[in-house]
C-alpha cells in the first residue's frame, strides 16, 4: 500500500483547521489534523513544499519509519511548526491503517479498557453571577467536571479587561483578533485574589457535587503560584492547569513540594523530550499533551505509557483550535490507555457535523466512542471548501509597565 498523493486542506469554521489528506494506491483516505492556532500557514507551507517530497510512494503502513524520517530525518528536528505537521501526516496513516484493517483504532492498538471517557468543558462567565448561572446550566445538562474561568473589570481601567482564554463557545472569546486589537494589560495580583473568592463561592454553590479545574497559563511567578495554591487547596481541585510557566521545569519540580493541589501542564510541549524529566520527577499529575502538536498518536501512546510508569495520568489538550479529528483520535488512545485520567472537551464542536461526523457521543457528561473503522471521522470536502481560512492571532498581554507577560 503506497501513498499516492498529500493534500493540506485549511478552512475556517470560527477557528481555523488544516486537515492533511492522504490517499494510497488502493484508494484509502486517511484524514490527519494539522492544526497549529496562529501559524496555519507556516505548517501548511512545511508539508505541500516539504514533507510531502518525503512521502510519495512509500509504504503507507511502516507509521514508525515515516515518523522518525519526517523528525530525525531532516536534521533541524523539533519546533511546532514541524512537529504540528508531523502530527498530521501521523494521523493521517493511523487512520488508513485502521480502515485498511476495517478495525477502529482503539482496537488496532490495544483494544479498549474502558466503555467510557471522563471529560471536562470550559465554563466561562463575564461577571460572576453569569458564571454560578451557566455552571448550573452545565450542571443540569450532566457534566460532572467543570473548568471555570471568568473575565475581570481592571479596577484601574474600567474599559480594559482582565481576559482569561477559554472555549466555552457560547460566550464571545477574544482570543482571536485583528493583530491591531490583541493585546491587553494584565494584573496577577488582581487576578489572584479574584480567582479564590470565586473559588470559594462555586463551592458554595454546588458543594462537591462537582469537579473544578482552573487553567492558569503559565502566567504566575512561582511564589505567586505557592501562595495561590495554598488557598485553593480548601477547594479540592481536580487539578491546577500551568501555575507557572511550563518551560521552567526546574520550578515545576520544586513546586509539587508546596502544594497537594494536583498540577497539571504539557499543552505547549512539542516532543517527548519536554516531558521527560518532570514525569521522571513526579512533578505533575497529569500530562497536558496536544496530539496535534506533540506529533501525533504514535509519539502520545510512548508518552502515555512513560507516564504510567510513574503514576502520572493523562488529560490530553482538547480545546477548540484542534479539529474534530485530533479529538477522535485522542477519545481512541483515552479509551485503551490504562492511565487515562480525563479529557478535555468542546461540546459543541459537534456542531461542525455537516462538515466532520465523528464516532464521539456525549452521554451523561461522559464521552463514547462509536466503532468506526480508523479514526472514524467522515469529512465533507464540498461543504468545507465554502468556509476559507481567516488569518487570526492569539492575544498578547502586558503588564502594568508595558511590558509582555506570559500569555
Ligand atoms: C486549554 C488551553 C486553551 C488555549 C488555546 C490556545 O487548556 O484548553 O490553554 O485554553 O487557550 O488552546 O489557542
Ligand atoms: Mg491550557
Amino acid at each position: 500500500m503506497k501513498i499516492k498523493k498529500i493534500e493540506s486542506i485549511l478552512s475556517c469554521f470560527g477557528r481555523n483547521y488544516l486537515i492533511v489528506k492522504i490517499t494510497t494506491d488502493d484508494g484509502i483516505i486517511g484524514y490527519g489534523d494539522a492544526t497549529l492556532n496562529g501559524r496555519e500557514l507556516a505548517v501548511k507551507s512545511i508539508i505541500d513544499n516539504y514533507l510531502s517530497d518525503f512521502l510519495k510512494e512509500r509504504n503507507a503502513s511502516r507509521i514508525e519509519d515515516i515518523w522518525q524520517m519526517i523528525f530525525k530525518g531532516t536534521y533541524w528536528r523539533n519546533g511546532p511548526v514541524l512537529t504540528t505537521a508531523l502530527a498530521g501526516i501521523d494521523m493521517a496513516l493511523w487512520d488508513i491503517k485502521g480502515k485498511k484493517a476495517n478495525m477502529p483504532l482503539y482496537s488496532l492498538l490495544r483494544g479498549k479498557c474502558r466503555d467510557k471517557l471522563k471529560i471536562y468543558i470550559h465554563v466561562h462567565g463575564k461577571n460572576e453571577d453569569e458564571l454560578l448561572d451557566r455552571c448550573a446550566k452545565k450542571i443540569n445538562n450532566g457534566y460532572k467536571v467543570l473548568r471555570y474561568s471568568f473575565d475581570i473589570i481592571d479596577p484601574s481601567n474600567k474599559k480594559n479587561i482582565l481576559h482569561q482564554p477559554h472555549q466555552d463557545l457560547e460566550i464571545s472569546r477574544i482570543e482571536e483578533s485583528n493583530i491591531k486589537k490583541i493585546e491587553s494589560c494584565w494584573d496577577s495580583e488582581i487576578y489572584i485574589s479574584e480567582l479564590i473568592r470565586i473559588t470559594k463561592k462555586i463551592r458554595q454553590s454546588f458543594g462537591n457535587k462537582i469537579e473544578l479545574i482552573h487553567d492558569i497559563h503559565g502566567r504566575l511567578s512561582l511564589s505567586q503560584a505557592i501562595r495561590l495554591s495554598h488557598k485553593l487547596e480548601d477547594y479540592n481541585l481536580f487539578f491546577l492547569e500551568d501555575p507557572i510557566d511550563p518551560m521552567n521545569k526546574e520550578a515545576l519540580k520544586k513546586f509539587k513540594y508546596y502544594t497537594y493541589t494536583p498540577i497539571a501542564t504539557g499543552e505547549l510541549f512539542t516532543n517527548l523530550y519536554d516531558f521527560k524529566d518532570i514525569i521522571s520527577n513526579q512533578a505533575i499529575a497529569y500530562i497536558r499533551a496536544d496530539i496535534s502538536h506533540i506529533g501525533g498518536i504514535t509519539p502520545l501512546l510512548k508518552l502515555s505509557t512513560f507516564a504510567e510508569l510513574y503514576d502520572i495520568q493523562t488529560a490530553f489538550h482538547g480545546p477548540s483550535d484542534i479539529s474534530p479529528i485530533a479529538h477522535s483520535a485522542m477519545a481512541h488512545i483515552n479509551a485503551c490507555i490504562s492511565n487515562f485520567g480525563i479529557q478535555e472537551y468542546v461540546e459543541n464542536i459537534n456542531n461542525l457535523s455537516d462538515v466532520f461526523k465523528t464516532p464521539l457521543k456525549i452521554k451523561d457528561g461522559y464521552l463514547e466512542i462509536l466503532p468506526k473503522a480508523g479514526i472514524g471521522v467522515e469529512i465533507n470536502e464540498e461543504i468545507m471548501k465554502k468556509y476559507p481560512y481567516k488569518k487570526a492571532f492569539l492575544p498578547i498581554l502586558r503588564d502594568r509597565m508595558g511590558a509582555i507577560h506570559n500569555w
